[in-house]
């Protein structure tokens, strides 16, 4: 018998004739609704999968990270079906996982409705009760054109026409047939807990001059539980959205005027701005960084040298050219303009580090998709500086920032974020600059730095900076999705590249090492941040109205306007409602505009020269006088900030 040997999950080898299925070894498995796919050496296929050589296998079930990404493709799948099934004449084009679920695009002349949705989400459910079996098959490339030229599915036959394969795969359910590589759930009863979350146009293959497809995207969780618990998450996320409370409180806009990915920051968003500025320069100052100012544009030769432009292009606008052939381009980073400051002056060691702060503004090109609100944005202002050091100064500096951040997330009680050490991709030669020797050495003074804080962390190989790798903090939003807001870089790329020196007690000359550091980020992506950590509700000190004053009838004005430039007086942020409407409506509305105090003054508090404060949320604090409201203001942002 021609058999080979097969480790199991378990550790224990079987031998089995070769050509056997996965699921005839152990059928408890293919029986069992938890697992949706195998893994051979590592390589996930699915458990109807023969078996041709010796081989170890794994077990995928379908809540781990590949048994999700199976479970939501065979959704895609299974959404591809409905509407095939329902829109006759629809052509499928492509349809990959997304997080959390996954989209199919279709070829149709006009775009789904919400009833349209309704009818695919229940012959779903039919096809999926069903319980059609999933299978694969294989079959030359030129045999697969065939099929798909005859079934009038044009765009399958494009992308089969672009595979380098000689042989595809293809995956039928019921009457229904897909080009695939797999894999997928045994059969369509696997699929329990899915939701079809939105419709949207996308052009062929992400070009705009192609043209326009019908996207549908869905969700799909292994319980009806956890989709349910997902699209809470969902709905409390879209409450929290910072491009929707930033329109509704007046926060900033986005204007297609002046173009997409350039935030533009209304009165209010502005004040909030120029507090979480004051505040971080504040403590860089006292921690003895130097802030400076430098322009937004520098020659381009200035980034050839930095290597921006060879590792940093795609990123950055093309140069102006001027009449005098010079050009000039906007800056993608600040770096080179710190480096050409510090070469201005001579430095000895016992001048180092030197720490050059600035709230550098900053241009980059990001795809047009890729923009979202202020998170991710085209012109942005970041909370940079560059930490000029000694070599022996490193540990010391890097974990000085990171205590930094720690630090500035407890003012803001910002807590569920995690450490990321952003390392090189050391088969990327395009992205990163070669020389493993000094990534090697970078990489272990920054794990000893981690180590020294003593946090846990996660590797990303390929997140790296084209000059050196980074510690990244990652905040994760509702969604549990996360992004970059701090990071800390060690770079002894850029130094060479631009000679930078210092005078060693020895009286030699010796290259310094450059730490780039960013702590409450760009202030476009920090303010988004901050709108959905609070969901609006900015804490006092940061509130851009902190109190609103109103009156109970027109009669109490004059003492109103006398109270209000006396709280403006003592540095407080105030708004007088002069409007003649109705207490109630005029509360409600300070309410809605989420401000911290309103303060509500009738011919009571006029008598009694007092105020009645009303906290944000409904708490009525008993009247008081102005000089007493000031004394509980002060005490209530000093605890906020951990001062008292
Ligand atoms: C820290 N040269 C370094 C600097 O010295 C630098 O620019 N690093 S960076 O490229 O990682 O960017 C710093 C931070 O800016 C990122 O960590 C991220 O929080 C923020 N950022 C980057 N791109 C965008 C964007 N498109 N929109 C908003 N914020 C961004
Ligand atoms: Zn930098």
């Amino acid at each position: 018998m021609d058999s080979i040997h097969v480790t199991l999950p378990d550790g224990k080898v079987v031998e089995v004739q070769r050509g056997t299925r996965i699921d005839e070894i152990t059928p408890a498995i293919a029986t069992n609704g938890n697992i949706v796919a195998a893994k051979i050496d590592g390589r996930p296929v699915d458990l109807s999968r023969r078996l041709d050589s010796d081989c170890s296998l794994a077990w995928v079930s379908i809540d781990s990270p590949d048994g999700l990404d199976v479970l939501r493709h065979s959704t895609a799948h299974l959404m591809a079906q409905a509407v095939q099934s329902l829109f006759p004449g629809t052509q499928v084009t492509i349809g990959p996982t997304i997080e959390d679920g996954f989209y199919y695009d279709f070829k149709r002349d006009r775009s789904f409705t919400p009833e349209e949705i309704e009818k695919i989400e229940a012959r779903m459910e039919e096809i999926a009760k069903a319980n059609l079996k999933v299978t694969r098959e294989e079959m030359l490339r030129s045999q697969a054109i065939e099929l798909f030229r005859r079934m009038g599915e044009d765009y399958k036959v494009a992308i089969i026409e672009d595979l380098p394969d000689e042989v595809v795969s293809l995956y039928r359910q019921g009457d229904w047939v897909d080009l695939c590589r797999g894999p997928h759930v045994p059969s369509t009863g696997a699929i329990k807990a899915f939701k079809l979350t939105g419709v949207a146009g996308a052009y062929w293959r992400g070009n705009e001059k192609n043209e326009m497809l019908q996207r549908i995207y869905g969700t799909a969780w292994p319980t009806r539980q956890a989709l349910k618990e997902h699209l809470r998450l969902l709905e409390e996320a879209k409450k929290r959205d910072h491009r929707k409370l930033g329109q509704e409180l007046g926060l900033f806009m986005i204007s297609d005027v002046v173009g997409p990915g350039l935030p533009i920051w209304l009165p209010k968003g502005a004040m909030v701005r120029s507090i979480l500025e004051r505040y971080i320069v504040d403590i860089e100052r006292s921690m003895g960084y130097q802030h400076v100012n430098t322009p937004q544009l520098a020659r381009v030769d200035l980034y050839k040298r930095s290597g921006h432009w060879d590792h940093f292009k795609e990123n950055m606008y093309p140069p102006m050219e001027f009449e005098n052939k010079e050009e000039l381009v906007l800056r993608p980073m600040n770096c080179p303009h710190h480096i050409t400051i510090y070469k201005h002056g001579l430095h000895s060691y016992r001048d180092l580090p030197v720490r050059l702060a600035e709230l550098g503004t900053m241009y980059r090109y990001e795809r047009s998709g890729a923009l979202s609100g202020l998170s991710r944005v085209r012109a942005m202002t970041l909370n940079d500086a560059h930490i000029f050091c000694l070599p022996e100064q490193i540990q010391a500096e890097t974990v000085g920032v990171l205590r930094l951040i720690q630090r500035v997330y407890r003012d803001f009680g910002l807590k569920d974020y995690w450490y990321r050490l952003s390392l090189r991709n050391p088969m990327d030669k395009a992205n990163f600059v070669d020389n493993d020797a000094m990534w090697d050495g970078a990489e272990g003074y920054l794990r000893q730095a981690l180590d020294e804080v003593g946090v846990s962390f996660k590797e990303a190989v390929g997140e790296a900076a084209y000059y050196g790798p980074k510690i990244d903090v990652q905040l994760n939003d509702v969604l549990g999705h996360s992004e970059t807001l701090s990071t800390v870089q060690l770079d002894f790329y850029l130094p060479e590249r631009f000679e930078l020196e210092y005078v060693d007690r020895d009286g030699q000359y010796k290259r310094p090492v450059m730490i780039h550091r960013g702590v409450i980020s760009t202030m476009e992506r920090m303010m988004a941040f901050l709108i959905e950590h609070y969901a609006g509700n900015f804490p006092l000190w940061l509130a851009p109205v902190q109190v609103k004053v109103v009156t109970v009838t027109d009669q109490q004005l004059d003492y109103a306007r006398k109270v209000s430039a006396e709280l403006t007086a003592a540095g407080w942020r105030v708004e007088l409602d002069e409007r003649n409407e109705k207490l109630g409506y005029k509360i409600r509305e300070a309410q809605l505009a989420k401000i911290p105090y309103a303060v509500v003054i009738g011919d009571k508090e006029v008598e009694a020269q007092t105020v009645a404060p009303r906290r944000r949320g409904g708490e009525n604090v008993a009247p008081l006088s102005v000089s007493d409201f000031i004394q509980r203001l002060k005490f209530e942002v000093a605890q906020e900030r951990g001062e008292a």
